[in-house]
């Protein structure tokens, strides 16, 4: 990390906006700004963790905790015909913002394998 505030800590820090669907102590829900289907959230830790290769050991609580929140946001948004999460990790996986998110995806169906 290079020290300076990632989009996704400006969100949290509410300094800029963004369209929250769910919040708690520990993660918070939006939408994601550039949506590749008709439901696109995204859903992050408040604690900064650059990626999913970040975590440890002791993140397992927290860890299973963002992946129900991803099921919890499907409900409220009434994904009851399936969603996909994905997390896009490093270079090479698609990371694009240096913060670990969770994506969830709804409202079309989804091709396999991914690009
Ligand atoms: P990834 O490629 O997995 O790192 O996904 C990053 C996502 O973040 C991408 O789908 C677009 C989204 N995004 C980037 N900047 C912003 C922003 O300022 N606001 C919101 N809501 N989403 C953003």
């Amino acid at each position: 990390m290079t020290g300076e505030k990632t989009i996704f800590k400006k969100i949290i820090d509410q300094e800029i906006p963004a369209e929250i669907i769910y919040e708690d102590e520990l993660c918070l829900a939006f939408k994601d700004v550039n949506p590749q289907a008709p439901t696109h959230v995204l859903v992050i830790p408040k604690r900064e963790i650059p990626s999913m290769a970040h975590l440890k050991s002791e993140d397992q609580e927290l860890v299973g905790h963002l992946i129900l929140t991803v099921g919890e946001v499907a409900k409220i948004l009434g994904l009851e015909n399936g969603y996909r999460m994905i997390v896009n990790t490093g270079t090479e996986g698609g990371q694009t913002v240096d913060h670990l998110h969770l994506h969830l995806l709804g409202g079309r169906a989804m091709s396999w394998p991914p690009g």
